[in-house]
Protein backbone atom coordinates (compact mmCIF):
# COMPACT_ATOMS: atom_id res chain seq x y z
CA UNK A 1 0.00 0.00 0.00
CA UNK A 2 1.82 3.09 -1.04
CA UNK A 3 0.21 5.18 1.94
CA UNK A 4 1.18 2.96 4.79
CA UNK A 5 3.96 5.08 5.84
CA UNK A 6 2.09 7.84 6.30
CA UNK A 7 -0.45 5.97 7.98
CA UNK A 8 2.22 4.71 10.25
CA UNK A 9 3.21 7.95 10.86
CA UNK A 10 -0.10 9.10 12.06
CA UNK A 11 -0.71 6.28 14.39
CA UNK A 12 2.48 7.11 16.11
CA UNK A 13 1.67 10.25 16.93
CA UNK A 14 -0.46 12.25 19.28
CA UNK A 15 0.48 15.69 18.63
CA UNK A 16 1.14 17.48 15.23
CA UNK A 17 2.27 20.46 13.53
CA UNK A 18 1.93 20.66 9.56
CA UNK A 19 3.28 23.41 7.84
CA UNK A 20 3.76 24.08 4.49
CA UNK A 21 6.00 26.13 1.74
CA UNK A 22 6.86 29.68 1.75
CA UNK A 23 4.64 32.39 0.47
CA UNK A 24 1.73 28.79 0.55
CA UNK A 25 -0.39 28.75 -2.37
CA UNK A 26 -3.68 27.03 -2.73
CA UNK A 27 -2.93 23.86 -2.99
CA UNK A 28 -0.26 24.08 0.34
CA UNK A 29 -3.45 25.88 2.62
CA UNK A 30 -5.61 23.33 1.58
CA UNK A 31 -3.60 20.22 2.21
CA UNK A 32 -2.98 21.76 5.32
CA UNK A 33 -6.28 22.61 6.40
CA UNK A 34 -7.40 18.98 5.38
CA UNK A 35 -4.77 16.96 6.99
CA UNK A 36 -5.36 19.19 10.14
CA UNK A 37 -9.38 18.80 10.29
CA UNK A 38 -8.44 14.44 9.50
CA UNK A 39 -5.82 14.54 12.75
CA UNK A 40 -8.57 16.48 14.69
CA UNK A 41 -11.23 13.47 13.70
CA UNK A 42 -8.62 11.07 14.53
CA UNK A 43 -8.27 12.65 18.09
CA UNK A 44 -5.06 13.97 17.68
CA UNK A 45 -3.77 17.52 18.63
CA UNK A 46 -2.70 19.53 15.61
CA UNK A 47 -1.68 22.93 14.36
CA UNK A 48 -0.81 24.59 11.70
CA UNK A 49 2.93 26.94 11.94
CA UNK A 50 3.68 28.55 8.39
CA UNK A 51 6.65 30.78 7.41
CA UNK A 52 4.12 32.93 5.49
CA UNK A 53 0.80 34.64 5.74
CA UNK A 54 -2.35 33.16 4.24
CA UNK A 55 -3.30 35.34 1.44
CA UNK A 56 -6.85 36.57 1.31
CA UNK A 57 -8.59 35.16 -1.36
CA UNK A 58 -7.48 31.43 -0.24
CA UNK A 59 -9.08 31.84 3.41
CA UNK A 60 -12.74 31.20 2.74
CA UNK A 61 -11.75 27.82 3.01
CA UNK A 62 -11.22 28.51 6.98
CA UNK A 63 -13.71 29.78 9.72
CA UNK A 64 -11.85 29.55 12.95
CA UNK A 65 -8.43 31.21 11.70
CA UNK A 66 -6.27 28.34 11.24
CA UNK A 67 -3.21 29.55 9.43
CA UNK A 68 -0.67 30.64 12.11
CA UNK A 69 2.42 32.79 10.96
CA UNK A 70 5.05 31.30 13.11
CA UNK A 71 7.04 34.71 14.12
CA UNK A 72 8.72 34.37 17.25
CA UNK A 73 10.41 31.34 19.33
CA UNK A 74 7.52 31.57 22.09
CA UNK A 75 4.42 30.38 19.27
CA UNK A 76 6.29 26.96 19.51
CA UNK A 77 4.96 24.15 22.27
CA UNK A 78 6.74 23.75 24.68
CA UNK A 79 6.63 19.71 24.76
CA UNK A 80 7.33 20.47 20.79
CA UNK A 81 9.87 16.98 21.07
CA UNK A 82 6.44 15.27 21.60
CA UNK A 83 4.90 16.28 17.92
CA UNK A 84 5.59 15.09 14.92
CA UNK A 85 5.95 17.73 11.71
CA UNK A 86 3.99 17.00 8.75
CA UNK A 87 5.80 18.68 5.67
CA UNK A 88 3.10 19.33 3.09
CA UNK A 89 3.53 20.54 -0.54
CA UNK A 90 7.60 20.92 -0.41
CA UNK A 91 10.42 18.43 -0.17
CA UNK A 92 13.26 21.45 -0.14
CA UNK A 93 13.79 22.53 3.75
CA UNK A 94 15.30 26.08 2.20
CA UNK A 95 11.94 26.53 1.09
CA UNK A 96 10.35 26.17 4.64
CA UNK A 97 11.36 29.76 6.26
CA UNK A 98 12.14 29.75 9.72
CA UNK A 99 10.13 26.27 10.38
CA UNK A 100 13.78 24.43 9.24
CA UNK A 101 15.78 25.92 12.05
CA UNK A 102 12.76 26.26 14.94
CA UNK A 103 10.68 23.38 14.40
CA UNK A 104 12.00 20.67 12.23
CA UNK A 105 14.87 19.91 14.17
CA UNK A 106 13.48 19.70 17.38
CA UNK A 107 10.38 17.55 16.72
CA UNK A 108 10.26 13.61 17.51
CA UNK A 109 9.70 13.20 13.34
CA UNK A 110 8.36 14.38 10.65
CA UNK A 111 6.82 13.52 7.14
CA UNK A 112 6.79 14.71 3.68
CA UNK A 113 3.77 14.62 1.16
CA UNK A 114 4.51 16.35 -1.58
CA UNK A 115 4.22 16.21 -5.41
CA UNK A 116 7.10 18.22 -6.89
CA UNK A 117 9.94 17.04 -8.62
CA UNK A 118 13.18 16.50 -6.95
CA UNK A 119 16.53 14.92 -8.07
CA UNK A 120 17.63 14.63 -4.24
CA UNK A 121 15.03 15.01 -1.68
CA UNK A 122 17.13 16.06 1.39
CA UNK A 123 14.51 14.76 4.15
CA UNK A 124 14.36 10.69 3.70
CA UNK A 125 10.95 9.96 5.78
CA UNK A 126 8.70 11.09 2.55
CA UNK A 127 5.91 10.08 0.34
CA UNK A 128 6.02 11.85 -2.90
CA UNK A 129 4.01 11.03 -5.98
CA UNK A 130 5.54 13.17 -8.71
CA UNK A 131 2.50 12.36 -11.01
CA UNK A 132 0.22 13.67 -8.77
CA UNK A 133 -1.78 17.05 -9.88
CA UNK A 134 -1.17 18.38 -6.07
CA UNK A 135 -1.27 17.58 -3.14
CA UNK A 136 -4.50 17.68 -2.26
CA UNK A 137 -4.90 14.68 -4.50
CA UNK A 138 -2.96 12.39 -2.54
CA UNK A 139 -4.56 13.70 0.78
CA UNK A 140 -7.83 12.64 -0.95
CA UNK A 141 -6.73 9.43 -1.79
CA UNK A 142 -5.09 8.97 1.43
CA UNK A 143 -7.83 9.84 3.78
CA UNK A 144 -10.18 7.52 1.41
CA UNK A 145 -7.65 4.73 2.42
CA UNK A 146 -8.08 5.15 5.81
CA UNK A 147 -11.73 5.14 5.63
CA UNK A 148 -12.23 8.72 7.57
CA UNK A 149 -15.26 10.58 5.98
CA UNK A 150 -14.56 14.10 4.88
CA UNK A 151 -16.72 16.87 6.25
CA UNK A 152 -17.69 20.02 3.92
CA UNK A 153 -14.95 22.59 5.11
CA UNK A 154 -12.10 19.44 4.18
CA UNK A 155 -13.96 18.34 1.26
CA UNK A 156 -13.91 22.29 0.12
CA UNK A 157 -10.15 23.08 1.36
CA UNK A 158 -9.10 19.81 -0.92
CA UNK A 159 -10.92 21.13 -4.09
CA UNK A 160 -9.68 24.37 -3.70
CA UNK A 161 -6.45 22.97 -3.66
CA UNK A 162 -6.66 20.57 -6.87
CA UNK A 163 -8.24 23.99 -8.71
CA UNK A 164 -5.39 26.05 -7.79
CA UNK A 165 -2.34 23.27 -8.67
CA UNK A 166 -4.02 22.10 -12.24
CA UNK A 167 -5.47 25.89 -13.34
CA UNK A 168 -8.73 24.84 -12.92
CA UNK A 169 -8.20 21.19 -14.63
CA UNK A 170 -5.86 22.28 -17.55
CA UNK A 171 -2.18 21.82 -16.28
CA UNK A 172 -0.23 18.49 -17.52
CA UNK A 173 -0.66 16.47 -14.11
CA UNK A 174 -4.37 16.78 -14.29
CA UNK A 175 -6.08 13.24 -15.34
CA UNK A 176 -8.82 11.64 -15.16
CA UNK A 177 -8.50 10.70 -11.29
CA UNK A 178 -8.20 14.16 -10.55
CA UNK A 179 -11.81 14.72 -12.16
CA UNK A 180 -12.77 11.54 -10.81
CA UNK A 181 -12.34 13.39 -7.32
CA UNK A 182 -13.17 16.94 -8.51
CA UNK A 183 -16.37 15.05 -9.27
CA UNK A 184 -16.77 13.07 -5.09
CA UNK A 185 -15.89 16.56 -3.90
CA UNK A 186 -18.15 18.69 -5.80
CA UNK A 187 -20.92 15.58 -4.87
CA UNK A 188 -20.55 16.43 -1.22
CA UNK A 189 -21.64 19.54 -1.58
CA UNK A 190 -18.27 21.86 -2.69
CA UNK A 191 -19.50 24.79 -4.68
CA UNK A 192 -16.84 25.26 -7.54
CA UNK A 193 -17.94 28.77 -8.37
CA UNK A 194 -17.86 29.66 -5.14
CA UNK A 195 -14.10 28.62 -5.48
CA UNK A 196 -13.54 30.08 -8.35
CA UNK A 197 -15.00 33.71 -7.34
CA UNK A 198 -12.57 33.40 -4.49
CA UNK A 199 -9.80 32.05 -6.21
CA UNK A 200 -9.64 34.35 -9.47
CA UNK A 201 -12.45 36.80 -8.88
CA UNK A 202 -11.28 38.32 -5.66
CA UNK A 203 -8.26 40.00 -6.27
CA UNK A 204 -7.78 44.29 -5.50
CA UNK A 205 -7.75 47.08 -7.67
CA UNK A 206 -4.01 47.01 -6.43
CA UNK A 207 -3.21 43.94 -8.10
CA UNK A 208 -4.87 44.96 -11.73
CA UNK A 209 -2.20 47.40 -11.31
CA UNK A 210 0.61 45.10 -10.72
CA UNK A 211 -0.04 43.17 -13.15
CA UNK A 212 -0.14 46.30 -16.12
CA UNK A 213 3.41 47.17 -14.54
CA UNK A 214 4.71 44.23 -14.32
CA UNK A 215 3.53 43.32 -18.47
CA UNK A 216 5.90 46.38 -19.19
CA UNK A 217 8.83 44.69 -18.14
CA UNK A 218 7.87 41.96 -20.99
CA UNK A 219 11.33 41.08 -22.91
CA UNK A 220 11.20 38.41 -25.57
CA UNK A 221 13.91 36.14 -26.49
CA UNK A 222 15.19 33.29 -29.03
CA UNK A 223 12.83 34.07 -31.66
CA UNK A 224 9.78 35.65 -29.17
CA UNK A 225 9.69 31.76 -27.43
CA UNK A 226 10.79 32.81 -24.51
CA UNK A 227 9.26 35.36 -22.30
CA UNK A 228 10.89 37.36 -19.21
CA UNK A 229 9.22 39.35 -16.88
CA UNK A 230 10.72 41.06 -13.56
CA UNK A 231 9.33 42.59 -10.91
CA UNK A 232 11.58 44.92 -8.06
CA UNK A 233 10.07 45.48 -4.89
CA UNK A 234 9.70 49.38 -6.00
CA UNK A 235 7.45 48.18 -8.52
CA UNK A 236 5.13 46.32 -6.20
CA UNK A 237 5.20 49.74 -4.05
CA UNK A 238 4.75 51.92 -7.04
CA UNK A 239 1.58 49.88 -7.75
CA UNK A 240 0.23 49.78 -4.02
CA UNK A 241 0.33 46.29 -4.10
CA UNK A 242 1.49 43.27 -1.98
CA UNK A 243 4.15 40.46 -3.50
CA UNK A 244 1.53 37.67 -3.34
CA UNK A 245 -0.95 38.99 -5.84
CA UNK A 246 1.87 38.99 -8.58
CA UNK A 247 1.45 34.97 -8.42
CA UNK A 248 -0.98 34.70 -11.67
CA UNK A 249 1.02 37.31 -13.89
CA UNK A 250 3.93 34.16 -14.96
CA UNK A 251 1.23 32.54 -16.49
CA UNK A 252 0.10 35.35 -18.62
CA UNK A 253 2.41 35.43 -21.59
CA UNK A 254 1.73 32.00 -21.83
CA UNK A 255 -1.47 32.59 -23.83
CA UNK A 256 0.15 33.86 -26.59
CA UNK A 257 0.84 30.68 -28.98
CA UNK A 258 3.73 31.19 -29.84
CA UNK A 259 5.29 31.42 -26.01
CA UNK A 260 7.16 28.38 -24.75
CA UNK A 261 8.63 29.53 -21.97
CA UNK A 262 7.61 32.33 -19.46
CA UNK A 263 10.46 33.80 -17.15
CA UNK A 264 9.26 35.63 -13.91
CA UNK A 265 11.96 37.18 -11.86
CA UNK A 266 10.95 39.17 -8.94
CA UNK A 267 11.77 40.61 -5.75
CA UNK A 268 9.41 40.73 -2.49
CA UNK A 269 9.20 43.74 -0.02
CA UNK A 270 11.96 42.23 2.25
CA UNK A 271 14.32 42.20 -1.47
CA UNK A 272 14.12 38.01 -1.57
CA UNK A 273 14.81 37.47 -5.09
CA UNK A 274 13.24 34.41 -6.95
CA UNK A 275 13.12 33.49 -10.61
CA UNK A 276 9.76 31.54 -11.79
CA UNK A 277 9.65 29.53 -14.88
CA UNK A 278 6.75 28.17 -16.60
CA UNK A 279 6.94 26.23 -19.86
CA UNK A 280 4.98 24.29 -22.65
CA UNK A 281 5.84 21.35 -24.05
CA UNK A 282 9.05 19.26 -23.75
CA UNK A 283 11.24 21.94 -22.00
CA UNK A 284 12.17 20.75 -18.60
CA UNK A 285 12.39 24.05 -16.25
CA UNK A 286 12.78 22.11 -13.16
CA UNK A 287 16.13 21.00 -14.35
CA UNK A 288 16.93 24.41 -14.56
CA UNK A 289 15.64 25.64 -10.94
CA UNK A 290 17.57 22.89 -9.58
CA UNK A 291 20.65 23.79 -11.10
CA UNK A 292 20.12 26.99 -9.19
CA UNK A 293 19.10 25.01 -6.23
CA UNK A 294 15.14 25.31 -6.59
CA UNK A 295 13.08 22.60 -7.90
CA UNK A 296 9.47 22.21 -8.91
CA UNK A 297 8.13 20.49 -11.95
CA UNK A 298 9.07 19.94 -15.40
CA UNK A 299 6.53 22.60 -17.15
CA UNK A 300 6.42 24.65 -13.49
CA UNK A 301 9.33 25.69 -11.14
CA UNK A 302 11.72 28.52 -8.97
CA UNK A 303 14.40 28.85 -7.58
CA UNK A 304 15.72 31.92 -5.16
CA UNK A 305 18.57 34.33 -7.14
CA UNK A 306 22.06 33.75 -6.04
CA UNK A 307 22.60 36.77 -7.51
CA UNK A 308 21.35 40.00 -9.15
CA UNK A 309 18.46 39.73 -12.12
CA UNK A 310 20.52 40.56 -14.80
CA UNK A 311 23.21 38.48 -14.19
CA UNK A 312 20.16 35.38 -13.39
CA UNK A 313 18.47 36.49 -16.59
CA UNK A 314 22.05 35.94 -18.89
CA UNK A 315 22.34 32.44 -16.88
CA UNK A 316 18.91 31.68 -17.29
CA UNK A 317 18.66 32.25 -20.86
CA UNK A 318 21.66 30.33 -21.68
CA UNK A 319 20.55 27.26 -19.82
CA UNK A 320 17.36 27.68 -21.91
CA UNK A 321 19.92 27.63 -25.43
CA UNK A 322 19.70 23.89 -25.65
CA UNK A 323 15.98 24.22 -26.98
CA UNK A 324 16.28 26.61 -29.28
CA UNK A 325 18.72 27.10 -32.39
CA UNK A 326 19.17 30.97 -32.24
CA UNK A 327 20.91 33.25 -30.44
CA UNK A 328 19.08 35.02 -27.38
CA UNK A 329 18.74 38.33 -28.88
CA UNK A 330 16.48 40.70 -27.21
CA UNK A 331 13.63 40.78 -29.96
CA UNK A 332 11.21 43.30 -28.44
MN1 LIG B 1 1.17 21.69 -4.99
Amino acid sequence: MPNQAVIDFIEKHDKFIITAHETPDGDALGSEYAMLRALRKLGKTARILNADPAPKKFVFIDDTGEFEVLVKKEQIPEDIQEYGLFVLDVNDINNIGQIATLVLPRVKEYFIVDHHDSETVQLSQNHIEQNASSTCEILYLLFREMGLELDLPMAQALYMGIVYDTGSFIYPKTTAVTFQIAHELVSMGVDPNETYVNVYESNSISSLVLMAKVLTTLELYYDKHVAVQTMTQELIRDADAIYEESDQLINIPLRSGDIRVSVFFKENLEGVKRCSLRSKGNIDVAAIAQSFGGGGHKTAAGFKCPRSFDVMEVEVLEMLREYFNHEATDEQ
